[in-house]
């Protein structure tokens, strides 16, 4: 389905018509596409992305709920939780006045998940996650967003600044990021932690910085993958690495969200674009 735009903007959503009940459904609620007037494509898609239920799709922003990374007890259980890869039910599209508003929503037996993203001047991806049980529910969640880049050797992500992160590639050290901002240089894959800082990707190839503000997560990830993870990566092609580079906005690890019966926590990503 190709929403309306509004002036310029054209989000691409995939969806599927249930056609005995006309409803229609988003495949992991995963925004592929989103296009401000007069810019490249913001967010990086794999060409080797594959669309099916039981499948994450390579790129987008893709949802890590209700769990991060793998399963912490059960290595059966997919990588990054359960409802990237199963249909969330399209409940609105409307052109509003800050763009198209989309509303998906899906629940889990314990958990009721409702994401509103607006594509317009920004893309704004609001995921609220609000407690359907009658005991006390922890969850992890991300909004694993990837960034379309010019070349991941030339950009830098300003805004992490004097944080810590753990290392997931050194074995989960906690390290200080320093003065620098954040470059890629090797595959890196880090949670940055205490931050609800606002991001900024430096793009000088593509001659842009994308601002990436966030509420209600603790947590970012950044990650890319280098030439090796790539290539080991069958919906990843060889060379995509330098393509792209992820932003992650996360409740993960020690900042994972508990949320007592009724209660809800929502974590909110806004995403705009400038010329550099
Ligand atoms: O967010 C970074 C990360 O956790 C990496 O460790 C890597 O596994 C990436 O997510 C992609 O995970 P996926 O399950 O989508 O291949």
């Amino acid at each position: 389905l190709t929403v309306q735009p509004g002036e310029g903007e054209l989000p691409r959503l995939r969806v599927e018509t249930d056609h005995c009940s006309g409803a229609q459904y988003l495949h992991g609620a995963t925004v592929t596409d989103w296009k401000p007037a007069g810019e490249e494509p913001v967010l990086f898609t794999s060409a080797h992305a594959v669309y099916r239920d039981g499948k994450a799709i390579r790129g987008g922003v893709p949802i890590c709920f209700p769990w991060f990374g793998p399963h912490p007890t059960d290595p059966s259980a997919p990588a990054h939780g359960l409802v990237r890869t199963i249909p969330w039910r399209l409940t609105q599209t409307a052109q509003g006045p800050a763009g198209v508003e989309t509303q998906m929503v899906t629940t889990l037996d314990q958990l009721h998940a409702d994401y509103r993203v607006t594509f317009g001047k920004q893309l704004t991806l609001n995921l609220t996650v609000t407690n359907i049980a009658d005991t006390d529910q922890t969850f992890e969640a991300a909004l694993h967003t990837y960034f379309r880049v010019g070349d991941a050797r030339e950009v830098t992500i300003a805004g992490l600044e004097y944080t810590r992160f753990i290392d997931k590639l050194q074995d989960m050290k906690v390290c200080d990021q320093g003065e620098h901002p954040v470059t890629f240089t090797a595959e890196t894959d880090r949670v940055y932690v205490d931050t609800q800082a606002t991001c900024v990707l430096n793009d000088p190839v593509m001659n842009r910085k994308i601002k990436v503000e966030k509420l209600g997560s603790l947590s970012t990830v950044v990650w890319n993958p280098w030439i090796g993870k790539s290539q080991s990566t069958a919906d990843f092609g060889d060379d995509e690495w330098t393509g792209m580079c992820c932003i992650e906005s996360a409740n993960i690890g020690d900042e994972a969200v508990s949320l007592a019966p009724g209660a809800s926590h929502t974590l909110l990503v806004k995403l705009s674009v400038e010329t550099l």
